[in-house]
């Protein structure tokens, strides 16, 4: 059962994410960062191995892509805000 993150859990598991760039969305509980890529080809491809992780894990980023640049926001729509599987997914996209 995903839950929302609790306030000790934010600053555990969110704060290194902070560190790397991730941001929590003005009024929304949702955490967005922008990638950059070298061009649009190694922006839509890591976009391509995001989405099979998300198909995977059954939690799918809201996400737009411009040319090279992609903004991903990363909430848990079932329960209306940040879950641990969001904090899940942004380590993945940081890793891939
Ligand atoms: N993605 C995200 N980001 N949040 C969800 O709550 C979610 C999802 N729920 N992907 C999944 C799909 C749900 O709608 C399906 C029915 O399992």
């Amino acid at each position: 059962m995903t839950e929302l993150l609790s306030d000790t859990a934010r600053k555990t598991v969110l704060q290194p994410l902070f560190d790397s760039g991730w941001e929590m969305v003005e009024g929304r509980d949702a955490i967005h960062k922008t990638f950059e890529f070298g061009n649009f080809i190694e922006a839509f491809s890591w976009m391509t191995r995001a989405a099979i992780w998300a198909e995977k894990w059954d939690h799918h980023p809201e996400w737009f892509n411009v040319y090279k640049t992609v903004e991903v926001t990363l909430t848990t729509h079932d329960v209306g805000g940040v879950s641990s599987l969001d904090a899940k997914m942004a380590r993945k996209l940081d890793s891939l």
